[in-house]
C-alpha cells in the first residue's frame, strides 16, 4: 500500500475517535450545563436604544473580495505598510431603525449604521455611504466629489444623503453637496468595526423617520489626504501612495479606485471604454421596519448545521472505536504517554478523555478534571504546532472547547480559532465544512456574531 493511502486510513481512523468524543461524550456534559448559561443570558437583555436601536437590515459581504472588480481587473493595496491585509475588506453592513427619545445618549434622536471590516486599522480607509430614501424626491447619480470614485449610480435610486467616513469622523451631506452635520463616530473591536450615529436634528435628515425603504451604496477606498475626495488613486503598479494592478497591462483609466463595495464587486468593471461611461453601481435595499430576526432563517441555519454534522459523522462511521469506555480510554493513553511522554497525539486524546470523565462527574470534580484536561490539550497543541498530527491534536482541543460550558471555562473563542486553524491545514472538504459550522457555533456562544456568520457563510459556500 502506498504511504499516502496509509496516512489517509490512519487519519480517518483517528478522526473517528475524536468524533466519538465530541458526539457521544463531552456533548452530554454541555447539554446538562446549558441551563445556567440561559439563566445568565436573561439578565443581559438591554434596552435597544443603548445598542443603537433594533436592526432593520443586516448585510454580509464576501471576505477576500477587497480586490476591486476582481478577475482581470484585480487591484492591489498600496505598498505603505499601514494597509494591513483585509483592512479594506468590508464584511458586514448593518442598518438600524432610527431611534427617538433615547435616554442617556449624546443625541436623543439618531440613526445608527455599522460597518465591519476583516481587519484594522481604520485610518487607512476612505468610505462613502450613499443613501436613497423612498420618501425623498430627486437626488444625485454622481459622486459627492465630482468623479472622485469614477462611478455612477442607478437612475432608479439616486442618492439623497452621502455619509463620508475617514480620519475618525463622519460627515453627512445632501445630494446638492451641502454639508448637513457631523455624526457620532466610534471605532470598535480593534478598529474592525465602525459605528456611526447620525443625529436627527436637521430637517433634511429627519425625513428618514418617515422612510419605509432605503437603498445603500457602500464604497471603500484607500485614504489619502491629498487626493480627490480623499480616494487614493490607482496606477499600473502599486507604490507607497497609490494602489496598483495585479497585472499591470490591464490598467484602465476608467477603473474605480475602490477596493470593496457592498455586495458583488463585479459592477466595478462595468465602465465602457468606447463611450467613456463610468462603472454603474447598484444599491442594497434595506427595509426600515425592524427586521424580525426571521425565525425561518434561524431554523434554516440550524438545520444546515445539523446536516453538516450528520454528514461528517457518517463519513467517519463504520470504523473502529478506540475505547469502549472513558476509563478504558484514559488507561490506553496513559500507557502510551508513559511509553513516550512526547507523544503529543496521545497527550491530546488523554486530555479529551479527562474532559469526558469530567462530564460524568459531579460539578466540583468536573471543573478540576476539565482544567487538567486543558493542561494536556494545550501542551499537546504546543508540541504539535507545524507537525504531522497537528490536525488531530487541534481537533481534540477544539471539540472539548466547544463542549464545555462557556460560562465556566470561556473556551468557545479559542475553540473557534482551533477550528479555523484546522480549515487552513486540511484539504478535506468535509472536514472543512464541519470545522466551519463548529466555529460558527463557538463564535455564537461567545457573542462574536459577525465572525459566526462569516464562518457559516464559508460552510455554505463549501457545500453549494
Ligand atoms: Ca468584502
Ligand atoms: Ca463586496
Amino acid at each position: 500500500m502506498n504511504r499516502a493511502l496509509l496516512t489517509n486510513i490512519r487519519y480517518k481512523w483517528t478522526l473517528l475517535k475524536t468524533a466519538v468524543i465530541c458526539f457521544a461524550g463531552v456533548s452530554i456534559f454541555f447539554i446538562t450545563s446549558s441551563v445556567p448559561s440561559n439563566f445568565v443570558g436573561s439578565f443581559l437583555q438591554v434596552d435597544p436604544s443603548y445598542t443603537g436601536g433594533p436592526v432593520s437590515a443586516d448585510f454580509m459581504d464576501s471576505m477576500g473580495d477587497d480586490k476591486g472588480a476582481g478577475n482581470q481587473f484585480e487591484i492591489t493595496y498600496p505598498l505603505n505598510k499601514a494597509f494591513a491585509e483585509g483592512s479594506l475588506d468590508l464584511v458586514r453592513y448593518t442598518v438600524y431603525q432610527p431611534v427617538t427619545n433615547a435616554r442617556w445618549q449624546q443625541s436623543s434622536d439618531y440613526w445608527q449604521l455599522s460597518l465591519e471590516y476583516k481587519n484594522g486599522p481604520a485610518m487607512v480607509r476612505n468610505i462613502m455611504v450613499y443613501i436613497d430614501a423612498d420618501n425623498i424626491d430627486g437626488g444625485s447619480t454622481a459622486p459627492l466629489f465630482d468623479s472622485a470614485e469614477k462611478v455612477s449610480f442607478d437612475d432608479e435610486h439616486p442618492w439623497d444623503f452621502a455619509l463620508w467616513l475617514c480620519g475618525n469622523e463622519g460627515k453627512l451631506y445632501d445630494s446638492a453637496g451641502n454639508f448637513i452635520c457631523n455624526t457620532e463616530y466610534y471605532n470598535l473591536n480593534d478598529d474592525r468595526q465602525i459605528k456611526v450615529r447620525i443625529p436627527l436634528r436637521d430637517k433634511r435628515i429627519q425625513k428618514i423617520l418617515g422612510a419605509k425603504k432605503t437603498w445603500h451604496y457602500v464604497l471603500t477606498g484607500a485614504y489619502s489626504l491629498f487626493d480627490r475626495g480623499a480616494f487614493m488613486p490607482l496606477e499600473k503598479k502599486p507604490a507607497i501612495a497609490h494602489g496598483g494592478m495585479r497585472v499591470s497591462k490591464n490598467f484602465n483609466n476608467l477603473l474605480p479606485p475602490l477596493y470593496d463595495i457592498l455586495g458583488s464587486n463585479e459592477s466595478l468593471a462595468s465602465w465602457n471604454s468606447e463611450t467613456f461611461e463610468k462603472a454603474r453601481l447598484s444599491p442594497a435595499e434595506a427595509s426600515m421596519a425592524a427586521g424580525k430576526k426571521s425565525k425561518s432563517e434561524e431554523e434554516k441555519n440550524k438545520a444546515f448545521v445539523e446536516e453538516v454534522k450528520k454528514h461528517y459523522g457518517e463519513s467517519l462511521s463504520g470504523q473502529m472505536q478506540a475505547a469502549s469506555s472513558t476509563d478504558e480510554g484514559l488507561l490506553i493513553y496513559k500507557k502510551k504517554l508513559a511509553e513516550n511522554p512526547d507523544d503529543f497525539v496521545s497527550m491530546a486524546y488523554y486530555g479529551s478523555y479527562l474532559a469526558m470523565k469530567g462530564g460524568e462527574s459531579s460539578v466540583v470534580k468536573a471543573v478540576a478534571l476539565v482544567n487538567e484536561a486543558f493542561e494536556y490539550l494545550d501542551k499537546a497543541a504546543e508540541l504539535a504546532a507545524g507537525q504531522e498530527g497537528e490536525i488531530e491534536v487541534l481537533m481534540n482541543r477544539a471539540s472539548v472547547s466547544a463542549s464545555v460550558p462557556e460560562q465556566v471555562f470561556g473556551k468557545a473563542e479559542s475553540g473557534a480559532r482551533d477550528f479555523m486553524r484546522i480549515v487552513s491545514l486540511t484539504s478535506d472538504d468535509m472536514l472543512k465544512a464541519y470545522c466551519y459550522v463548529m466555529a460558527y457555533e463557538c463564535y455564537q456562544k461567545c457573542g462574536k456574531e459577525t465572525q459566526a456568520l462569516l464562518a457559516l457563510q464559508e460552510a455554505k459556500n463549501m457545500v453549494k
